[in-house]
């Protein structure tokens, strides 16, 4: 039998769902079962081929919901979980017992963890710690832009390489290597170890771009990455340069999208006061009430700065 997994992709927080679902699908039900991981990635054009949910077994985690007669299980915590009202209604109707959403979790591994042991009686204890991380990593729980930037923690250094680095290979060894092993063992693999030496400089070198290219005004930090070829950054090094701003919109261009990001500072003291994934949403993005992003097909350049633009405007008042 093959279970396939498929998970948020350059993600801590997906990658640690993936090796959590799998534990506890493996014990309590599908004892001897294959797993196969497949990474899912937000883009603008058809987000599920059909020939994804090809396992006897298909599993989402950390990822929008659907419809797919062949979905077997399915956890999100996203907001913005269902790409149509149509999708919302097939999830409320479903009868399986086995599709899960809740958006005041945190991380989706921290979920998927109490849905395990409430409605499963499975626990696995030597994944605290990665549970721990998934909730830290994807709520920003770091006590500070400094510690969320300068990547003491083995859990930081795996963050760095598994948003940063090509293809889905290392990420899968990742997958694999968080089932059975603490951070601090996967982190000293010497081939992730290499990965995350390259990664490092290029994080050193995107703190010095953001500073150079960023601005902030109103408490609002722009920054367009477009002609730098730089998708992936540390989502806290502009607030690490701009202590007193309250949100991010940046601009940046990958291989297959065109991204405007939206974020806001974790370190803020007063409450915000905007929902970035509804304004994500009304550019048929989303996320979470304080991050999301909306994703354009690679060309469409001047759209998703024209979005920004406005966005940007919007999180001044
Ligand atoms: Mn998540």
């Amino acid at each position: 039998m093959r279970v396939r997994v498929l998970h948020h992709d350059h993600c801590f927080d997906g990658a640690a769902s993936a090796a959590f679902v799998t534990r506890f699908l493996q014990s309590k039900f599908y004892q001897g079962a294959g797993f196969v991981y497949t990474g899912l990635a937000h883009r603008a054009d058809q987000l599920f081929e059909d020939g994804l949910f090809d396992g006897d077994i298909n599993v989402i985690v950390d990822f929008k919901y659907a419809t797919h007669p062949n979905l077997t299980w399915w956890f999100d915590h996203h907001q913005s979980a269902f790409l149509s009202a149509e999708d919302a209604e097939h999830f409320r109707h479903d009868k399986s017992g086995r599709k899960m959403f809740d958006p005041s979790f945190r991380s989706c591994t921290k979920f998927i963890a109490h849905i395990a042991e409430t409605r499963f009686g499975y626990s696995a204890p030597d994944l605290d710690d990665l549970v721990k991380w998934a909730d830290i990593v994807d709520g920003a729980l770091y006590e500070s832009a400094e510690a969320a930037v300068e990547l003491h923690e083995p859990a930081m250094k795996l963050t760095l390489v598994i948003e940063g680095v090509q293809g889905h290979s290392l990420v899968e060894k990742i997958i694999r290597a968080m089932q059975h092993q603490p951070l601090s063992a996967i982190v000293a693999d010497p081939e992730i170890d290499a990965e995350y030496s390259r990664l490092r400089h290029a994080h050193l070198r995107n703190i010095d771009l953001i500073r150079k290219t960023g601005s902030c005004d109103k408490g609002v930090i722009y920054f367009d990455l477009v002609d730098y070829g730089i998708e992936g950054y540390n989502k806290f090094i502009p607030y690490y340069l701009f202590p007193d701003s309250a949100y991010t919109v940046s601009v940046s261009t990958s291989s297959f999208r065109t991204k405007v990001s939206v974020g806001s500072n974790p370190w803020v003291r007063e409450p915000l006061r905007h929902n970035l994934a509804s304004i994500c949403e009304r550019y048929g993005g989303g996320g979470h009430p304080k991050v999301g992003a909306i994703s354009f097909p690679t060309g469409a350049i001047a759209d998703a700065r024209r979005a920004a633009a406005e966005i940007r405007e919007e999180l001044k008042n």
